[in-house]
Parts: C-alpha cells; sequence; structure tokens
C-alpha cells in the first residue's frame, strides 16, 4: 500500500475555499448559523462558545486499537496508539492492520449521545495520529479508512452528522509533524532517516506541502463547521513558516476554527500538558487533554480508570482555575467506547444534570487559598519545580453576582468563607428546586453560611451564594 497524492497544493486550495463556503453557507443550521459572519469575528466572539462549554469529549481511534496495546504476544509498555513507535513497527507491518480493522459496532449516534449524557459540549477526534493513517475519506491519500479498511465507510461524517443533529461542536486532532507512514514525517526513524535529515533534505517540507496541509484543507471543507483543529507535537513546526502555513489555511477557510496551543505558533488558547491540571488560576483561555485511564488510544488490559468522583473533582477543580477539560476515550477496533469509560463518564453527566449552571459559563475562583499551597518545607517536585500541597476540601467557580462553592468536605454546621468585599444577599444549595435561604452571618468581610446536617450530594454539593 503506497501514498497516492492525487491534488497538488494550489488546485486543492482553491476547491477547498470554494467547498468551504458552501459548506459555511449550508451545513447544520445552528452551528452554522453561528459560523457564517460577515465581519471577522472578535477573538471572544470566537472564544465564547469555548467559554462556555468547558467540558469536551477526546477521542483517540485509530488502527492501534485492533493490536490494543499488544504485538506479536508482548504487552507494549506506554500509550496504545504509540505502538507502532515503541514496538518499532515497520509500515509495510502496521500498513496490514487496515486489512482488519472492520469497526461494524461503530454508531455516530451512540457517541454522540454519551457524550451528551456526560454533560459533554465538544467533541474532538484523531482524524490523522502520529501513525498517518487518515480515519476518515481522504482523497489525498489511499491511506485512509474509506480506500484501505473493509469497513469502507468515513466515521467522521457520520460523527459530523449526528454532531449536527445534537447540537454538539465538532473537531478534529490533526498530527501535523509527526507521521510515522511517510518517508518524510517527523519520527519514524526506523524506517527512515533522521528527522533532521528529512528537515534538511527537504522531504519533511514535501511531505507537510503533499499530505498535511492538503489534509487539514479536506477537514474543513469536508465536514460543515469545524469548531477547533488540535494539533498536536509542534515537532520542527517552528521553521520558517511551516506553523504559519496552517495557520493561513484555518483562517482562510473557516475563521471561526479555534487553534490549540500545540501547532508550533500561537493558537487560540492554551493547551496544557497530558493530565496536567495547573496548581492555580490561569488568566487566558486554556484546556488541560486528559485520559480515563492511562491511555489514550484503547489498550484491552488497561483498566486503570478514575473514578466519577476523580472526575467531576477534576472538572470542578479545572473550571474554578479558569480553564476547560477534555476527557479522552479510546474505542475499540469494534468501534465500542469502552464501557468503564461510558459508565464512569455518564456518572459526571449526572452531577451535571442539577450542577451545570456551576461549570457551564462559569469563571475561576476570586479566593486561591482553598487550592492549596508550595510545600512550606521548600521540596521539590519530581521535575524539580517547587512541590505543591494541593487541598480539596472545597473549589469555588462563579458567574456575575453569583459565588458557586463545590464542597467536596461537607463541613459541619456551617461553611467559612474567606473574606470578600462582596456582600452575600442570599444563600441556597444548587440542588434545592426551592431555592430555600440558608442564613449567612457576616463578620467583618467574612461569612458564615448555617448548612443542614446531611449533604445532598456525596461527590459535590454546590452552595450558591449571590453576591452585591
Ligand atoms: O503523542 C501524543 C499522544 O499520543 C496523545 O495524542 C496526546 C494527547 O494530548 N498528545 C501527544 C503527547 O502529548
Amino acid at each position: 500500500m503506497k501514498m497516492v497524492l492525487t491534488h497538488n497544493a494550489q488546485r486543492s486550495s482553491r476547491l477547498a475555499i470554494a467547498a468551504a463556503c458552501l459548506c459555511l453557507a449550508t451545513a447544520f443550521q445552528p452551528l452554522a448559523a453561528q459560523t457564517t459572519v460577515s465581519k471577522p469575528l472578535s477573538q471572544d466572539e470566537k472564544m465564547k462558545w469555548f467559554r462556555e462549554a468547558k467540558f469536551g469529549l477526546f477521542i483517540h481511534w485509530g488502527l492501534y486499537a485492533v493490536p490494543a496495546g499488544t504485538w506479536k504476544g508482548q504487552q507494549i509498555q506506554g500509550i496504545g496508539e504509540w505502538i507502532m513507535n515503541r514496538a518499532k513497527i515497520p509500515v509495510k507491518e502496521y500498513e496490514q492492520l487496515a486489512g482488519q480493522f472492520n469497526p461494524v459496532k461503530f454508531n455516530a449516534e451512540e457517541w454522540v449521545q454519551m457524550a451528551e449524557d456526560a454533560g459533554m459540549k465538544y467533541i474532538v477526534i484523531t482524524s490523522k495520529h502520529h501513525d498517518g493513517f487518515a480515519m476518515y475519506g481522504s482523497k489525498v491519500t489511499k491511506y485512509n479508512i474509506v480506500d484501505a479498511t473493509p469497513f469502507k465507510r468515513d466515521p467522521l461524517k457520520e460523527l459530523a452528522a449526528a454532531c449536527a443533529k445534537h447540537n454538539i461542536r465538532f473537531g478534529f486532532y490533526y498530527s501535523q509533524s509527526q507521521d510515522w507512514h511517510e518517508p518524510g514525517g517527523a519520527g519514524n526513524t526506523w524506517d527512515f532517516p533522521s528527522d533532521d535529515e528529512k528537515s534538511k533534505s527537504g522531504a519533511y517540507d514535501k511531505y507537510l506541502r503533499e499530505k498535511a496541509e492538503p489534509q487539514v484543507k479536506e477537514l474543513l471543507t469536508g465536514y460543515g463547521p469545524v469548531c477547533l483543529i488540535w494539533f498536536d507535537t509542534a515537532r520542527m513546526m517552528n521553521v520558517n513558516d511551516r506553523a504559519q502555513r496552517f495557520l493561513d489555511i484555518c483562517h482562510t477557510l473557516q475563521p471561526a476554527c479555534l487553534i490549540d496551543g500545540r501547532l508550533g505558533t500561537k493558537g487560540d488558547y492554551r493547551s496544557m500538558g497530558d493530565n496536567a491540571i495547573p496548581n492555580q488560576v490561569v488568566n487566558e483561555d486554556w484546556e488541560v487533554p486528559a485520559t480515563l485511564n492511562r491511555t489514550w488510544g484503547y489498550k484491552s488490559y488497561d483498566n486503570d480508570w478514575k473514578t466519577p468522583e476523580d472526575l467531576t473533582f477534576k472538572l470542578v477543580d479545572i473550571v474554578s482555575k479558569g480553564g476547560n477539560y477534555l476527557l479522552n476515550v479510546g474505542p475499540t477496533a469494534e468501534g465500542l467506547i469502552p464501557q468503564p469509560s461510558q459508565d464512569n463518564l455518564r456518572a459526571v453527566g449526572h452531577w451535571l444534570k442539577v450542577n451545570g449552571a456551576a461549570i457551564y459559563g462559569a469563571g475561576p475562583t476570586p479566593f486561591g487559598e482553598e487550592l492549596g499551597a508550595p510545600d512550606p518545607a521548600g521540596k521539590k517536585d519530581k521535575k524539580g519545580n517547587p512541590a505543591f500541597s494541593a487541598k480539596t476540601d472545597w473549589r469555588c467557580t462563579t458567574k456575575p453576582g453569583k459565588l458557586y462553592i463545590h464542597l467536596f468536605k461537607w463541613p459541619s454546621g456551617s461553611f467559612e468563607l474567606p473574606a470578600t468585599k462582596d456582600k452575600v444577599t442570599k444563600a441556597y444549595l444548587l440542588a434545592d428546586p426551592q431555592k430555600q435561604a440558608l442564613t449567612a452571618r457576616q463578620n467583618g468581610q467574612k461569612w458564615s453560611i448555617s448548612l443542614p446536617a446531611a449533604a445532598p450530594d456525596k461527590t459535590d454539593s454546590v452552595l450558591v451564594l449571590e453576591t452585591k
């Protein structure tokens, strides 16, 4: 199976622009209405949905779901989608997985329904991961799910349609730099020369111009409004205009499409490290990509699932520091999202059904002392940074005129709010449909709110303080 290039960059760019105009004007009415604009969007307008959404579903799905962490009888260490690299599988052997990939149980409606049940507002799926295999019907290369597998369907088309139906935003992960399938792509040094040589010889730019850039154009023209493109591992992108070329493509074809923080040039928001939640409030737009177990792509024997309580805490913790949580599932080669992933996400959704007002569109805490503090003895963490000793009793998210106090540990008798210039005008529990007023006593700049004996939620009970 050889890569077949059918478009040259210029022609595809003209086609893409024409197609994009058509798509933006016609597809997916509710979202398109927000994407089709006559004047350029301001940065605040662009970021509006992202700031409101707070919680998204990441999906790592590709050929690596077939070996599912095991190659030639050996369990391969590390994250599942890296199996080709970790086991140094030659391109010719890895390509054979395409013939075995037939996810007949895939059902876009069920996946999107699960995201909706979990309270997630956007979906980002791997259109091409580092292994180079396109999970959509690409015309740029035959190495794609429609042309190279018995499945022959384009699951990303089906997901785009299901998302539009459910009013969930849809975005793509695209590995722009690493492509272990192509002689010029970064990362594969077991079949091909070093990345440095690829860059010097021009092979890397040839790969960018003849595969990565045209594929990004396809994604931005064939799937309706794309809420964001999630580029990843910006190796060698900061040379000449490489990253800028991707930026230009995105800005030209879908000006409203956000760019994550891993393209290699400034995107629309900051991407934190994998599973890396900052200790303190970060006053810019940001997102944490995170796993439910220890892998992104499916591994049959990774059962180290985070509990719903932990996931709920992490969601609240992130929102209270100003960020978004992009939480990953790794579907199987049959096309199923592992049941524990579904169950744990739905449990978070159950909590959000009652407490969503304290998450969607909410801003960070005005306090900070509840988050914890650097270790007083000056201890260092594994990376040599000052160790942080996190507190987990409560968190605070905010909206104009409202403080949402998330109580992970139910205090006995009353909650003591740290000093604030705000005046508390009303206090009640978010889970209480009657919004029955709780007594709030002022002592200088401090407030004490009387609580009932039992917590309304065993994970996180939200106390609402209306303020002036
Ligand atoms: O190498 C990838 C990895 O496979 C996965 O896609 C994560 C998700 O954030 N990003 C890279 C490592 O940071």
